[in-house]
């Protein structure tokens, strides 16, 4: 509903219904969000960096948290946590890692990583290090061995595209459609499959992860590809950030699965590789992450992947961690793309690819924390939103520097000589400390100098020392700080020296962390308070951050909706209070209104979804839903014949077609643009759901709606559709029948 017609809702309503309901606005305002005046270090998933740690157990990567976050990275990346094929009589030597992409069953937990408790509780002790922890997620394919898939997919009718091995790895349909190295292909097609590879990664979510990678997602069709509308169901699982594995080569038509999600660069790395071979990296060669058409922000760099190292060809396991080191700061300096550190074996490198000091679930080797990465991550995290300059100072390729904005720079000697820096520069005139040496580099007229030690990275930015201070208060939200009485807060300070706190324009008082006081004492309805919380460290650098609570309005109201199934010409909702059955209006209770998209809707005190009002709907000509005891009172409830109508996900816009008679199934189809997008699949598009009146519903992403889609109604496996030429214009929540809007 737009905002117009809720405001002419309310009017029509205020004259018709007099003081049964109390009228207020709520704005959105009223809400008001943390006001941070000094920005908090906070970086997004995609903007921060991920720490590969493979094979490591779940209670391994809770154990290390600390120096996770003490090396800087954002996120954690697991190995497949699915069940799996217990290879080799379950020995642990990283040999037999490559059967954790053999899944029998997606439930969590399998005997190389731990059980889905020690999951839940690594997400738990991430939370508490602001760590986001992202799953690697086999959904193309089971194990080869057909007796070890669990009977729980081998139920699911038609579950596999078989066991066909891939032969022409130049044709799409052989790479999506056929099996990789005769693992079985799990038919991503089918909806049951896709609703149970769903909600694998639903129950993943709820256990505390926040992202995904997705395994082999070259080999499933995109949407549209051979019927297949897979992505845009999986992808909706309510995770933060979600990136494909798309090795890049002439069928994998990445940029396509970036607009979808982020994709690796494995060509890049490619490229990085042979700039660590060859000891020189071309500014040309370094900028240019080969990948056409993808926005450089959706992609997933990496120098290696756990591929590139762990398979037999073994790709990249000749680099020392010198090679690794130099290659990280190239690619972790620049301004795009989310670097993903592949955590090796302890001891391996130098072409040693197992060499049996650590084994399955253990910690890899200390290089994710070694200073010159942490420095490098830091950097990356601190010059978010910088603009990315790259050169080879003075024409020397054994050189390369990142410079961002004016700000910082990486320089990267891959030669084995020292190299005397003396370079133009875009970084302001001052002096910059090393973040990995000490040393010390001058920039005076737009001119750098300083010394770079041969096979060796300098960070160059002016760092906050580890001890500023931050403030919070404890269980504050983003955006929704409603209170309904004065209320008590905790208040916290880290690495303060001295802290205060301020009340609106009060007075400034000390607290010290874990103080608590009242907010909120004498506040009427709809007004708010502020909360400013002030802290010194010990670098003397003070932080300053404000905290609003909104007083909860009692006069608050909601709505809800009926979908009127049998298009009744009026609608009244008769309710009642369930706990003292006293009347809210005699029957037939009160007129709803028809709103833009056909539901007929009434706003009520918001108090009602939470005083157990119960609702009946009638035309007042002797039909009514439900027959006897009203539907429970829900806040922005819809209801249809039975009950409330599902509630839509985020981000998602439901529309309904009514069942024109006597259809079992009806199918949408959607297209929009030019050349013409059709992202719910080829003709006749994707099966909608079917309610308990008979008629049909699917949950579409808004930005649809947004982008001027038009659909086409059809009974699978006929003739029929609705409309016969040029589709429907699709409305958000948008209820149809045959001849269109209703
Ligand atoms: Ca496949
Ligand atoms: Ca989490």
């Amino acid at each position: 509903m737009s905002l117009r017609n809720k405001v002419n809702l309310k009017k029509k309503m205020k004259k018709g219904l007099g003081s049964l309901l109390v009228l207020t606005a709520v704005s959105a305002g009223a809400f008001a969000q943390a006001n941070a005046v000094k920005a908090d270090e906070q970086v997004s998933m995609k903007e921060g960096t991920v720490l590969h740690a493979w094979c490591w157990s779940f209670n391994t990567i809770k154990d290390n948290m600390q120096a996770i976050k003490d090396a800087g990275y954002t996120s954690v990346q697991t190995s497949p946590i699915n069940q799996v094929v217990v290879g080799n009589g379950g020995n642990k030597s990283l040999k037999n890692w490559y059967y954790q992409y053999q899944p029998t069953l997606h439930t969590i937990g399998n005997y190389q990583l731990g059980t889905e408790e020690e999951f839940k509780e690594m997400n738990r002790v991430a939370d508490q290090y602001g760590i986001k922890i992202i799953v690697d997620a086999v959904l193309n394919h089971t194990t080869s061995d057909y007796n070890q898939i669990s009977p729980e997919i081998k139920k699911i009718p038609n579950w596999t595209h078989g066991n066909k091995e891939i032969k022409n790895w130049n044709d799409r349909y052989d790479v999506t459609q056929n099996a990789l190295l005769g693992l079985y292909d799990l038919n991503t097609q089918n909806p049951q499959i896709q609703q149970y590879l769903l909600n694998f990664l639903k129950t993943a979510v709820a256990d505390g992860a926040d992202g995904f990678r997705y395994d082999t997602a070259k080999h499933i069709e995109l949407p549209g590809e051979y019927g297949s509308n897979f992505w845009n169901v999986i992808l909706n699982n309510g995770s933060e950030f979600q990136y494909g594995e798309v090795l890049q080569d002439s069928i994998s038509h990445e940029a396509d699965y970036s607009k979808l999600m982020s994709v690796t660069a494995s060509n890049y790395g490619n490229q990085i590789r042979n700039d660590l071979k060859d000891k020189r990296a071309a500014a040309g060669n370094l900028m240019n992450y080969q990948a056409q058409g993808v926005d450089p922000s959706n992609l997933v760099t990496w120098v290696e992947s756990h591929d590139t190292y762990a398979n037999d060809d073994q790709v990249s396991t000749w680099m020392s961690d010198d090679d690794i080191r130099l290659g990280w700061s190239m690619i972790t300096a620049r301004a795009k793309g989310t670097p993903l550190f592949f955590s090796r074996p302890v001891g391996g490198g130098n072409g040693t690819r197992f060499p049996g000091q650590s084994q399955i679930g253990d910690a890899g080797s200390d290089l994710y924390k070694d200073p010159t990465v942490k420095a490098v991550n830091k950097f990356h995290n601190a010059m978010v939103g910088e603009s990315e300059y790259i050169r080879n100072p003075n024409g020397d390729e054994q050189v390369a520097m990142i410079e961002r904005g004016n700000k910082g720079a990486v320089i990267v000697n891959l030669g084995n000589g020292d190299k005397q820096l003396n370079s133009d520069t875009k970084l302001a005139d001052g002096t910059y400390t090393d973040q990995v040496s000490g040393r010390q580099f001058n920039v005076s007229n737009g001119h750098i100098t300083g010394n770079v030690s041969s096979r060796s990275s300098v960070v160059l930015y002016d760092a906050k020392p580890d001890g500023t201070a931050q403030v919070s208060i404890d269980g504050y939200k983003e955006g929704d700080n409603s209170i309904s009485a004065a209320t008590e807060v905790t208040l916290k300070a880290k690495n303060a020296e001295s802290a205060t706190y301020k009340l609106d324009n009060g007075q400034e008082v000390a607290f010290q962390d874990g103080d608590k006081i009242t907010v909120g004492e004498g506040l009427e309805a709809g007004q708010s308070t502020s909360v400013t919380l002030t802290a010194t460290g010990a670098d003397g650098q003070a932080i300053t951050k404000t905290y609003t609570f909104t007083m909860k309005d009692p006069s608050a109201e909601t709505n809800i909706y009926f979908q009127n199934p049998d298009n009744w010409s009026e609608v009244y909702a008769y309710m009642y209070s369930a706990k003292d059955t006293k009347l809210l209006g005699a029957w037939p209770g009160t007129k709803m209104t028809k709103d833009s998209t056909g539901r007929y809707t009434i706003s009520v005190p918001a108090s009602y979804a939470e005083e157990g009002v119960k609702v009946i709907f009638t035309n007042n000509q002797g039909s009514q839903f439900p027959q006897k005891e009203g539907f429970d009172l829900k806040a922005e409830g819809v209801y249809s014949k039975s009950g409330l109508v599902p509630a839509v996900p985020a981000g998602k816009t439901r529309v309904t077609f009514d069942n024109p008679g006597g259809w079992d199934n009806a199918n949408v189809y959607l297209y929009y643009g030019n050349p013409v997008q059709t992202p719910l699949g080829a003709w006749p598009g994707t099966q909608m759901t079917k309610d308990d009146a008979g008629n049909f519903y699917l949950d579409l992403p808004e930005e649809y709606a947004d982008a001027n889609a038009k659909i086409i109604f059809n009974q699978p496996g006929t003739s029929n559709q609705f409309p016969y030429s040029v589709g429907f214009d699709l409305v958000k929540s948008g209820n149809y029948n045959k001849d269109g809007l209703k």
